[in-house]
Parts: structure tokens; C-alpha cells; sequence
């Protein structure tokens, strides 16, 4: 049997479970998942490997209009990954409207295989679900729909042998044991960051950047050293808190989860940095692994 290999790209508005899918395909806690929209910011890529096939699922920011220079480094991500695209997966969760943004056009006018995703499906009932369907059938007639649930695996099954049916012919573009582009450092970072999602309220979360410092192993353990960046003087002590227990708190189960992920005894230290208004800074979104200028044609 010939190989087959591609490029799907997972794209959708912010929370509607993106990550969950992706990281439920793979297998792996890949991408960091929150009850909170905008939690990924990069393309974050996952790998699943066969003999005889290699899907490379992107999973990507949010679709937003962008306030930040931030935010359209997160708009560039989500346009690189539908550049180089074999299949697109539309995802969404039943409620919601699409608004004929830039991206949906993109979309709509694409000759790629599209797969509409409606996930959540363990949220409403058959009658909704109907009506769900009937809707995204009207507004993008050519794509196939699936209802399925990425945080009970519902439907995963079928969509993995409906993807493997789509993907062209083509050698594997990673090597068969590789499962992200991602080195350990893009990942304990992000882990961090999922942790200040969870633990801090508000604006404070969305002014956050975590970079690591320093990444050490030796025998026993990994010594991680992580700054966070932060966008105003006065939100260091929000991040540290009273006494600095809230900033003991987000160490401690960071820690926790990174020693998850990496199987290893971890001793992580915490910094606290401003990096004024680096949202809008260019060139410190550059240092952060940002890039603001994609190709932007599909
Ligand atoms: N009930 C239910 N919740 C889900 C399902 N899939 C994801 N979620 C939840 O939806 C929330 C958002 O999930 P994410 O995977 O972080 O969503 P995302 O689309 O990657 O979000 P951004 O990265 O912010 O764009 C989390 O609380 C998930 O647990 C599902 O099938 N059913
Ligand atoms: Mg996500």
C-alpha cells in the first residue's frame, strides 16, 4: 500500500475545543486545554504515525479580530497552517454563530476538503443537533459534517478513518517517532501558561507570557528556571499575591504537571518580569517565538 501523508489543519473560534481534539487524536497531552478562550496562541503541531500513514494535525489559535500585535502573530498562525493545508477542520459547538470574518471566506472558497466538526454534541440533543447540521449545511454545502465529542472521543474513530480516506499519497515529512515540532522547553512553557489561565482572573492571564530561562538535567532531576512576563508593574503583585502564596500555588501544580509530562522529578523556580506592554512590541514577540508576517494566501 502506498504511504500517505498530510497536513490537517484544525481551526475554529476561541474554547470550542480545538486542543481537545487534537491532543484526543494524538493520544497525548500535547496542547494546553482551559475553560478560558484564547488559552493557545501558537500552531502547535501533533503527529500521528502508522506505517502506512503520517496525518500532521495543526492545532491553532483562535480566530479573533485582533486588538493586540499579539493577536495577529495569532491570526498569522492560524493563516499559515490553512496555507499549507491538504484537509481543514472547521470546529465549532452548537449555539454558535459564524460571522463571515476573512478566515470563513477563506474557507468557503477553498477547493481543499473541508470537515465541519461540531463538537459538544454531549451538551444538546438530537433535536438541536439536527438543527445544527441543517445550518452548516446551508452555510458551507460542499463540506462534509461530523458531530463528535473531543472530551468524551465520540466520533473519533470514524473521523480518523474519514482523514486517513482523504490524505494524499506522500512520504512522511517527520520521522515515524517524532510527535511535534515542539521542543520540551515550548511545552513547560505552555504548561505554565495554562496554569496562570486557571489561576488568576480577568485580564491578568491575557498580559502573561512565559519564556524559560533555563532548563538543566542532571541525574536526579530538571531544573527549570521560567520568567513571566508581564505587561504592567502593577500586576506583579496580583501574580505573586498575599504573601506570595499565589504565585507558590501556580508553582506548585505547575510543577506537578510538568513532572507529568516529562516523567521526570522537576525543581522549578518562578520569576516575575515586567516586559512593558509587550503585547504590542514587535520585537519582544519576536523574541517570544512569535511572527507576525505569514504568508497569507490559501
Ligand atoms: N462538554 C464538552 N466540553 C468540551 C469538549 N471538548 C472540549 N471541551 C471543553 O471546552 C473548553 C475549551 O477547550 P480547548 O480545547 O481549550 O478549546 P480551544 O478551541 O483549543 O480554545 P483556544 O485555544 O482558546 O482557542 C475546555 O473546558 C474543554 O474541556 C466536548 O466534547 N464536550
Ligand atoms: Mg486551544
Amino acid at each position: 500500500m502506498a504511504h500517505k501523508a498530510g497536513y490537517i489543519t484544525i481551526l475554529g473560534y476561541p474554547n470550542v475545543g480545538k486542543s481537545t481534539l487534537m491532543n484526543a487524536l494524538i493520544g497525548e497531552k500535547l496542547s494546553g486545554i482551559t475553560p478560558k478562550a484564547q488559552t493557545t496562541r501558537h500552531r502547535i503541531i501533533g503527529i500521528l504515525n502508522d506505517e502506512n500513514y503520517q496525518i500532521v494535525f495543526s492545532d491553532t489559535p483562535g480566530i479573533l479580530t485582533p486588538k493586540y500585535k499579539l493577536h495577529q502573530a495569532m491570526v498569522s498562525a492560524i493563516s499559515s497552517s490553512l496555507s499549507d493545508a491538504d484537509i481543514i477542520l472547521l470546529v465549532t459547538e452548537p449555539g454558535l454563530k459564524f460571522t463571515h470574518d476573512e478566515i470563513l471566506q477563506r474557507i468557503i472558497n477553498t477547493n481543499l476538503p473541508v470537515i465541519i466538526l461540531i463538537n459538544k454534541i454531549d451538551t444538546i440533543d438530537q433535536i438541536k443537533l439536527e438543527r445544527e447540521v441543517e445550518n452548516w449545511a446551508k452555510l458551507l454545502p460542499k463540506a462534509e459534517i461530523l458531530p463528535v465529542s473531543a472530551l468524551h472521543k465520540s466520533n473519533l474513530d470514524l473521523l480518523k478513518t474519514r482523514l486517513i480516506k482523504l490524505l494524499p499519497q506522500h512520504p512522511p515529512f517527520y520521522d515515524k517517532d517524532e510527535l511535534t515540532d515542539r521542543n520540551e522547553r515550548f511545552f513547560v512553557s505552555e504548561i505554565i501558561r495554562e496554569k496562570i489561565l486557571m489561576n488568576y482572573s480577568q485580564e491578568v492571564p491575557y498580559s502573561v507570557e512565559v519564556a524559560i530561562d533555563s532548563f538543566k538535567e542532571d541525574e536526579s532531576l530538571i531544573r527549570i528556571r521560567a520568567i513571566i512576563f508581564i505587561a504592567r508593574e502593577s500586576q506583579k503583585a496580583i501574580i505573586l499575591g498575599h504573601q506570595g502564596k499565589s504565585i507558590k500555588k501556580l508553582g506548585t501544580e505547575a510543577r506537578l504537571s510538568i513532572e507529568e509530562f516529562l516523567g521526570r522529578h522537576v525543581f522549578l523556580e518562578l520569576h516575575v518580569k515586567v516586559s512593558k506592554d509587550w503585547r504590542e512590541d514587535e520585537l519582544q514577540l519576536k523574541r517570544f517565538g512569535y511572527n507576525l508576517s505569514e504568508d497569507k494566501e490559501l
